[in-house]
């Protein structure tokens, strides 16, 4: 019996810290040595020519979710996860949803029902909110927190998910009394509400129109009010999807006076503008999502914000609807931009087209690369050092990625099972062409090598991030201000 089962070796390791020439060695799914010369495996893998990096964490994907109208996303367990493999992620953070009425224990169970058999790779989930009585509150939420499910996502919008301030204040009381991160989708409603109301009297309903009328200034008052209730009540919050520059600049003022506020931003805030969303006919449908993307100079805000800091996580948002009857235009062929089905896919190309446009042009630093797309995920959502590091101890979750190896995307050549990519026709200069998930070399020689449902539940820890602040801002002087200890 050999040492390690697997070893990789010739190969650089990288992670958010530093790159070392060194082997990898791994045995029952944990990386278990570090160092030059390692005795052989079981099996060994030549990574001369690659760069050897953690497994992507995607902390937010949309997988065999109905979306609040009833529309069914196209990917299940088994082709998203089978997407994210292929595009370098080994740890995937979908949503387990509640509908108004429902119980979060029977949503996560028909949740985990789905996920179990098919994931290659391993999952956890977010709870979504849209029920905030008091029962949902001091009950059920506690249980599922205490059952590893550690975060949660809540709306400003959408007339079937919002949460009023009133249930926002009482879920971010819930969230400090249980150490949970709160994510929060940040866009006024009664704006967007008004601005469609204006555009459809005008018989302005084609895709465009979505990006008007999810104005900038709505995502912005939106950021500044939840963050504004995250500091009365002394709660760290992750503001989900930024995608323009007002948003981000309250989340940096935020951070600068000591809140723990974070941020995300997704590969559609930086590779696709509103003139995606002008296309021919209903085209434009295929690039509707929310916050919709903006301008070339937005573009250039969001990219700032993810090379100096301002943002803590890149995620994809992958919400994979396909482009006919049963999703984008479930509503009709000619549906009026506040009735096509919100979302685009991502998972596959969040991390190469990232490399490709961030790293092999010198603008973003590939430790910080790491940092965005693993270790920070990981860390925000209570994964850390488990996933989302190279390190003895961790999971063996490992992309090999081959620099020299450009690829063309195309709808045809992704995993998943959408018919369409907004990406269509670019090349990502760089592929992770190895994966590997606790051990297990689920993606080589462009071939999937494992079994559906042989990807694992995570059971989260609290996360170090969710920690109340414990008045680190001056601002929250106990004498002036609301007392969190009424909480
Ligand atoms: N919010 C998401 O997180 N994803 C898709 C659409 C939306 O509104
Ligand atoms: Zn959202
Ligand atoms: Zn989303």
């Amino acid at each position: 019996m050999r040492k390690y089962d697997l070893v990789i070796r010739n190969g650089h390791t990288v992670t958010a810290k530093d790159k070392v020439k060194q082997d990898v060695g791994i045995k029952n799914g944990k990386i278990v040595a570090l160092g030059e010369n390692l005795a052989p495996g079981e099996r060994d893998i030549d990574a001369t020519d690659l760069l050897i990096l953690p497994g992507g964490v995607d902390a937010h994907c949309h997988i065999e979710q109905k979306s609040s109208s009833g529309v069914m996303t196209a990917d299940d367990f088994y082709s998203g996860s089978v997407s994210a493999a292929f595009g370098g992620t080994t740890t995937i953070l979908p949503f387990a949803a509640q509908h108004r009425g429902q119980s979060l224990r029977e949503v996560v169970d028909d949740y985990m029902a789905c996920a179990k058999p098919k994931a290659v790779i391993d999952f956890g989930f977010h709870l979504i909110i849209s029920d905030a009585d008091d029962a949902i509150i001091g009950q059920e939420l506690p249980a599922m927190i205490e059952d590893g499910i550690t975060s949660f996502k809540i709306y400003m919008t959408y007339d079937d998910l919002k949460l009023d301030d009133y249930d926002i204040l009482n879920v971010l009381a819930a969230a400090r009394r249980e150490q949970a991160m709160v994510m929060i989708h940040a866009e006024n409603h009664d704006v967007i509400r008004w601005i469609t109301e204006k555009l459809l009297d005008q018989g302005c309903g084609q895709p465009k129109y979505h990006a008007i009328a999810h104005a900038r200034i709505a995502e912005k008052e939106a950021t500044h009010r939840a963050i504004s209730l995250a500091e009365l009540l002394d709660t760290p919050m992750l503001i989900v999807h930024v995608s323009s520059e007002p948003a981000l600049n309250e989340i940096r003022r935020a951070q600068a006076r000591g809140l723990k506020i974070y941020g995300e931003t997704c590969p559609q805030y930086l590779f696709l503008t509103i003139d995606d969303l002008d296309k021919e006919g209903m085209d434009g449908a295929m690039f509707c999502c929310s916050p919709p993307p903006r301008d070339k100079q937005s573009q250039e805000a969001i990219w700032s914000g993810l090379i100096d800091g301002s943002f803590t996580v890149f995620s994809s948002d992958h919400a994979p609807y396909l482009y006919d009857s049963s999703g984008k235009l479930s509503a009709g062929p000619h549906a009026t931009f506040d009735k096509i089905a919100n979302g685009v896919p991502g998972l596959e190309i969040r991390m190469p087209l990232l490399f490709s446009e961030g790293v092999m042009t010198g603008r973003m630093d590939i430790h910080r690369f790491i940092e965005v797309t693993a270790t920070n995920p990981a860390k925000t959502y209570g994964l850390h050092p488990r996933k989302g590091t190279i390190a003895v101890g961790s999971d063996a979750d490992i992309a090999l990625w081959d620099l020299n190896k450009q690829v063309e995307i195309t709808a045809d050549a992704l995993h998943d099972n959408m018919d369409y990519t907004p990406y269509e026709g670019r090349i990502a200069k760089a592929w992770p062409t190895t994966v590997i998930s606790r051990g297990r070399i689920v993606v080589e020689n462009e071939k999937l090598c494992v079994e559906r449902g042989s990807g694992e539940y995570l059971k989260r820890e609290r996360p170090e991030a969710a920690k109340p602040l414990q008045r680190l801002v001056p601002e929250m002087d106990p004498k002036t201000n609301f007392n969190t200890k009424f909480i």
